[in-house]
């Protein structure tokens, strides 16, 4: 009928418009009073990383003074900082996670 037809098209446009969700960096910024090994722990225990991996990425921070640790979401992005910035905030280390547009 022309009334299925309609819907139809409709579920087309529709379909045609289903983009990606925009995607954020996860970045973690050096400073000069985090220990080394918290930051490994940090990478491995929030981003899952093997401690070479881990280790590889905190080092990037250190010499470079910024690192990605991943490419997320909006939500999971925003999740990951505020968990890692009260971390580091519990264990009274001034470590510092942000997120910037991919
Ligand atoms: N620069 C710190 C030190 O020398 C180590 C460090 C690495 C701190 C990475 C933060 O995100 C960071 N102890």
């Amino acid at each position: 009928t022309q009334f299925s037809d309609l819907v139809d098209s409709q579920k087309e446009k529709q379909r045609q418009s289903i983009k990606p969700p925009r995607k954020y960096k996860v970045i973690l910024n050096n400073d000069d009073y985090t220990p080394m090994d918290f930051v490994v722990e940090v990478l491995a225990r929030f981003f899952n990383m093997d401690s070479d991996r881990a280790t590889e990425i905190m080092l990037k921070v250190h010499y470079d003074g910024k690192a990605v640790c991943g490419i997320y979401t909006a939500e999971v992005a925003e999740t990951k900082v505020s968990q890692v910035n009260q971390y580091a905030r519990d264990n009274e280390h001034p470590l510092l996670c942000s997120f910037e547009p991919e």
